[in-house]
């Protein structure tokens, strides 16, 4: 039986032999959750990239930018991080540019991984029954906030974690503890995120719009993977 692990942090990653293993990248709020709205809703393919240099230079190449860091979208940048700005009309059919304080680095530092999958709670369901077709082990890499723990990618590893339990095997304690945290928290997930550091943080954000959007369970069936540079379904 494949082994199913959690790594907490990406500055973790060190511990791990991606090579032979699945990775799936989980940045809740928001960048993994724009990836799955974007692509679910026609955009054409997402380039990850780790600073605002790269992906200001992917402009000339006919990418439309989008730019986040510390929660806001990076001026001059005509997209920033979320949700509703990757299902608009106006991206559709489009080549974006994307580069986030967390989620994009995440990526970038996984990209030694056999293969790269983007995971969201908008995705969970698809995501699962492809896995559970694979031979391969799973990484699920939280892409947390600046090296630390979040909550809100711990609890989707548990939810994906949880709807994998009988075609994986638990590879250690990190997969347990995600498993216990979702189930202690996924009747009432909206309310628990609200004691968040990252919910905190975006409290600008009108009435947690985003956030609540963030957390609603297979609203698209797509499974989006790395493909060269590039993020497609
Ligand atoms: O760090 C990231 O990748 C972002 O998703 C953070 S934010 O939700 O846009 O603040």
């Amino acid at each position: 039986m494949p082994k199913i692990d959690v790594c907490f942090s990406p500055n973790l990653l060190n511990l791990y032999h991606l090579e032979t293993k699945i990775v799936v990248i989980v940045d809740i709020l928001r960048a993994t959750s724009c990836i799955v709205a974007g692509l679910g809703s026609h955009v054409k393919s997402i380039f990850p990239v780790a600073t605002l240099e790269e992906c200001k230079a992917l402009e000339n190449e006919g990418y439309i930018c989008a730019g986040e860091r510390n929660g806001h979208r990076v001026e001059g940048f005509a997209l920033g991080n979320s949700p509703f700005e990757y299902m608009n009309e106006a991206v559709k059919g489009k080549k974006i540019a994307m580069t986030t304080t967390n989620g994009t680095q995440a990526l970038v530092m996984s990209q030694n991984a056999k293969q790269i999958l983007i995971g969201a709670f908008l995705n969970l369901s698809a995501l699962a029954n492809y896995l559970k077709e694979q031979p391969d082990d799973v990484l699920i890499v939280c892409a947390g906030w600046k090296g630390k723990f979040c909550i809100e990618d711990s609890l989707f590893a548990g939810a994906l974690a949880e709807k994998l339990h009988d075609s994986f095997e638990c590879a250690d304690d990190s997969t347990l503890a995600a498993i216990t945290l979702y189930n202690f928290s996924k009747n009432n997930l909206y309310e628990y995120l609200l004691q968040s550091s990252h919910y905190k943080r975006l409290s600008y954000l009108e009435g947690g719009k985003d956030v609540e959007f963030c957390i609603e369970i297979d609203k698209f069936a797509v499974v989006p993977y790395l493909k060269g540079r590039e993020i497609f379904v």
